[in-house]
């Protein structure tokens, strides 16, 4: 039984802690935003799912390895002969800026198809697809696969988040209102308060996506907290008072924490709890997907934070 498959590409990331032009020792991992939130997911006791394509390379076999010893389903992962793993290299150029520079055009991550992902989805039979903005600004396959696998969701009656996860070094905001083409079929969207836009010319964007279908309107907005929007109202949390470390994964900590509590058939309120104590706890330490939380840790920031 699959609770949640998801779909994107995972890159071979090397993380600095100071400007990488001067050199010196790297840290080698993995990044993606659908696999971060796989990886969430498994930790927080769920069956999921990734699906996604790397090189027939060392940086692809880092992946598989990776996300399987985190408990993610990889039955889905495609080895490509014909092209290179996809690389993200973070560096640090002062305590609070990441510099991200991406090498991923023409990756095998870009060459996902409509087919794979769409037969993926009717052989997992997931209770969730998820899927983000940055897939379908990968090539115009990609673009493709989002469309036809969530509208395959749909019909199929899974329901279907939407993670904007606007990514500027690969498409400009204008070319991202494609992703409006998605919200037909899209359940739950979550989206950070400058993101609202890029869904909606609607002058008050929340009302305008209720309005059009979407469910589940859920707003980041960092240190102010966020905030859950559906038809029977409003719920704001602010966000948990931690000492940020490393803010990059935190939304797709979040993403994770409301999704195993969708999974859990929580209220609306203890989605929002869960998804911002996890986010929290994400940021306290370095790394996208290291600092994701497990169920126990969840209760010691709960703890600690006397909530
Ligand atoms: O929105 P987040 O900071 O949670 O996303 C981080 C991920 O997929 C990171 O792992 C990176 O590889 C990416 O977003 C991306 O493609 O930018
Ligand atoms: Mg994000």
């Amino acid at each position: 039984m699959t609770d949640l498959l998801t779909i994107g590409e995972t890159m071979v990331s090397l993380r600095t802690a100071r400007p990488m032009r001067l050199g010196g020792d790297a840290h080698l991992s993995i990044a993606g935003s659908e696999s971060n939130v796989a990886i969430g997911l498994a930790r927080l006791g769920h069956q999921a799912a990734w699906l996604g394509a790397v090189g027939n390379d060392e940086p692809g076999r880092l992946i598989q390895r990776t996300l399987r010893a985190e408990g993610v389903d990889t039955r889905w992962l495609r080895f490509s002969d014909e092209s290179f793993t996809g690389f993200i290299a973070f560096d640090q150029p002062s305590h609070d800026i990441t510099r991200v520079s991406y090498h991923r055009r023409g990756s095998a991550g870009s060459t996902l198809t409509s087919a794979e992902c769409v037969d993926a989805l009717n052989a997992a039979a997931p209770r969730l697809l998820h899927v983000t903005g940055i897939t379908p600004a990968l090539s115009g396959s990609a673009r493709a696969a989002t469309l036809d696998v969530v509208r395959a969701a749909s019909e199929s009656a899974v329901r279907v988040s939407l993670d904007v996860n606007y990514r500027g070094r690969l498409w400009s905001r204008a070319e991202a209102t494609a992703l409006r083409e998605l919200l037909p079929f899209v359940h739950t969207v979550f989206a950070s308060d400058d993101e609202l836009d890029i869904l909606t010319d609607a002058s008050e964007p929340v009302r305008g996506l209720l309005d059009n279908g979407i469910t589940e309107v859920v707003v980041t907005a960092g240190g102010k907290g966020a905030w859950s929007h559906t038809a029977d109202g409003t719920i704001h949390r602010p966000a948990l008072p931690v000492t940020v470390v490393d803010s990059i994964g935190a939304g797709d900590a979040f993403v994770s924490g409301y999704l195993s509590a969708t999974l859990d058939h929580l209220s609306p309120d203890q989605r929002l709890d869960r998804a911002t104590t996890s986010g929290a706890f994400c940021v306290t330490a370095t790394g996208d997907w290291e600092s994701l939380p497990t169920r126990a840790d969840l209760t010691l920031l709960t703890r600690t934070q006397g909530t």
